[in-house]
């Protein structure tokens, strides 16, 4: 989409700490990070959020393997033996403020459960 923030990070319109890229996926530092480590992973394939893949051609293999992306993003991040958590945040009780289906990777400190 071309006036979604995450789509012009995707195609390197506007700058980013980028962690790791591939054709489908790109992982970047979140703008204000919340814990030590605080990556967005997200598609290169815009869908607003998780609840609009249902039911797109697809979508199953896509989040599939954005799921395992963050995954090898978190070892590269050294955060295997510590730890770390993956959050999608899906329409306004969540919270979400950007319009483009990304994964939280927060990790580097103890984390609270249940989330505020
Ligand atoms: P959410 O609230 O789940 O929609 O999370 C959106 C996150 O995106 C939030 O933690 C801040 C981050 N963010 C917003 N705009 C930018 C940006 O331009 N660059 C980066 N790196 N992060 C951003």
């Amino acid at each position: 989409m071309s006036d979604c923030i995450f789509c012009k990070i995707a195609r390197g319109e506007i700058p980013a700490k980028v962690v790791r890229k591939s054709p489908d996926a790109v992982a970047f530092h979140d703008l204000t990070p919340q814990a030590p480590v605080h990556v967005l992973v997200i598609p290169t394939k815009h869908f607003a959020a998780v609840r609009d893949a249902a039911g797109v051609a697809d979508s199953e293999a896509a989040l599939g393997k954005l799921l395992v992306f963050a995954a090898e993003v978190a070892t590269e991040l050294g955060l295997d033996q510590g730890g770390y958590r993956i959050v999608t945040n899906t329409g306004p009780d969540a919270g979400q403020s950007v319009h483009h289906l990304h994964l939280h990777l927060l990790g580097g400190r103890r984390l609270g459960w249940p989330p505020g």
